[in-house]
């Protein structure tokens, strides 16, 4: 086998492993991250910076203003979000979503624990929490039994349980 064919067929091997339907909405690339921000009604030139995780467990740190980051699949966590966070499938989670920001928790069951400044949090399908949506912040639960554990002057759409 000559080394181009060696290459080949490593790059076929690794073609056929990957499992069909597990990434994220459209992949786990720099283009998929941005077709999904496009999706979610961004406009990915708005953003000074777009970053992206994998289908595993990611967690970015926090996110500043400007800043888009794209979960994918897995359970994904984001310290203190003030840019704007797409977490895809799996169960992801935010300490902190302020100044303005949108964490859109996608599939699975989302977990936030303050939603404030103005912020909004899409949950998406699955059963979503948030701890305290305040200071005229929005939580948009989506699909499944969502819950609100106190609502302090923020909205809320779609909510099952709370608020
Ligand atoms: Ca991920
Ligand atoms: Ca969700």
């Amino acid at each position: 086998m000559t080394k181009r064919t060696l290459a080949i067929a490593l790059v076929a091997s690794v073609l056929v492993v990957i499992p069909a339907g597990t990434a994220g909405a459209n992949g786990t690339t720099l283009a998929d991250c941005e077709a999904d921000l496009v999706e979610a009604g961004f406009n990915p030139g708005d953003f000074t910076t777009i970053s992206f995780g994998t289908d595993g467990d990611d967690s970015p740190g926090s996110l500043g203003a400007g800043q888009a980051y794209c979960g994918f699949g897995g359970d994904d966590s984001v310290s203190f979000n003030r840019g704007t966070f797409l977490g895809g499938g799996g169960d992801d989670t935010v300490a902190f979503n302020q100044d303005s920001s949108v964490f859109n928790g996608g599939g699975g069951d989302d977990t936030l624990s303050f939603n404030q400044d103005s912020s909004v949090f899409n949950g998406g399908g699955g059963g979503d929490t948030v701890n305290f949506n305040q200071d005229s912040s929005v939580f948009n639960g989506g699909g499944g039994r969502d819950t609100v554990n106190r609502n302090l002057g923020g909205s809320c759409v779609d909510v099952e349980v709370g608020c």
